[in-house]
């Protein structure tokens, strides 16, 4: 029997994040050998807000290598740049015309984000759901990992894809495969160093809100020593009234590969003093391997664009299968 499909992503918007790391990527490499994965740098997603064209495409290597460093196995998983397959586009079209506004507006991550660009918020940044559910979509995937603050917008991909299929398929062959959300709870929701109701995101203005999976040693000290905590002597998880504490002690629990019960344990009678010299180290321990790795990747460009060359060719082949199945089911004439 043929693996189940995965796809995901993350957007070249400037250095990964624990979250990212945590949230994504960690739980695909975990995953990798069970299905067969497609993992793309989604430099579409990253002008739905405004970007600097002077760093994309470094921004874009930069992802790619990550992945690479972080465990990403090419014997398992195929890496590839989004708008190198044109058919990410093409279906966002297609799929744009079948999508009521009404299920766009409601998406959280586009409120959040459109508050911060005023009078600037673009029609890509609304669009970017129907842009995610054409990346997952042309892929027939089966899962697809991600953190919590993706699962609105998969449930929205599911939402389009059962349209299709209700409006344009035939009963015994839908059109599109409905996927699942592959979320785990360990990491699922890294928080912000600032403020412990906040997800840690690239987006934040202040460095010191997370830590960038290429911080050095002197900078994960420094963000760790200054990070949000409160008065209370003893570390516990789980207090509603204590969420940078929960934050705080759960990115331990797993840099350190840990049990939750083991850190509870161990932390009940911690005053801070204590436990952020132990964070500082297991984080640093933990991200030592990933930036040895990336700094080779990087300094070996040719290897790095024929991973991509590569993927691009694996990726388009399944891709524009499904973009032409799609057209067909939609009644376009074939192209000439
Ligand atoms: N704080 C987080 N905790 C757990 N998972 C997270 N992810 C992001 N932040 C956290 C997961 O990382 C993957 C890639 O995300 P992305 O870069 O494509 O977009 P995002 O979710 O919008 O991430 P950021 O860091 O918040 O970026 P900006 O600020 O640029 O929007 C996804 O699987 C996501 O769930």
């Amino acid at each position: 029997m043929s693996k189940q499909r995965v796809l995901s992503g993350v957007q070249p918007t400037g250095n990964l994040h624990l979250g990212n790391y945590l949230g994504a990527i960690r739980n695909w490499v975990e995953i990798q050998d069970q299905y067969d994965n497609f993992f793309c740098v989604v430099d579409l997603h990253a002008i739905t807000v405004p970007h600097d064209p002077k760093t994309l495409a470094d921004d874009t290597y930069k992802i790619a290598a990550l992945y690479l460093a972080c465990g990403i196995d090419l014997q398992y998983s195929t890496i590839f740049v989004q708008s190198h397959v044109t058919a990410h586009s093409e279906l966002t079209w297609l799929l744009n015309c079948i999508t009521p506004l009404n299920w766009l507006e409601r998406m959280i991550q586009f409120k959040e984000k459109a508050i911060k660009q005023g009078e600037n918020v673009s029609v890509g940044l609304l669009d970017y759901p129907v842009l995610m559910a054409a990346d997952i979509l042309l892929y027939d995937a089966d899962k697809v990992p991600v953190g919590e603050d993706q699962k609105q917008h998969l449930e929205l991909t599911r939402d389009i894809a059962a349209r299709v299929n209700d409006k344009f398929g035939k009963k015994k062959e839908p059109v599109l495969k409905i996927p699942d959300p592959l979320i785990r709870t360990e990491g699922a929701r890294v928080m912000s160093l600032t403020d412990g109701t906040k997800k840690m995101s690239k987006s934040d203005p202040s460095e010191m809100s997370r830590i960038s999976l290429l911080d050095s040693p002197d900078e994960i000290k420094k963000k760790i020593k200054r990070c949000k905590t409160d008065p209370i002597k003893g570390l516990v998880f789980d207090d509603p009234q204590r969420p940078e504490c929960h934050n705080l002690l759960s990115l331990y629990q797993i840099l350190a590969g840990k049990t939750k019960q083991e850190v509870a344990t161990e932390c009940q009678d911690m005053g801070w003093g204590q436990f952020k010299p132990l964070l500082t180290e297991v984080t640093i321990e933990a991200l030592k391997p990933i930036q040895d790795k990336y700094k080779e990747i990087m300094d070996n460009k040719d290897y790095l664009n024929s991973v991509l060359q590569e993927g691009k060719a694996k990726a388009e082949e399944v891709a524009n299968t499904t973009l032409s199945r799609v057209k067909d089911a939609l009644g376009y004439l074939p192209s000439l």
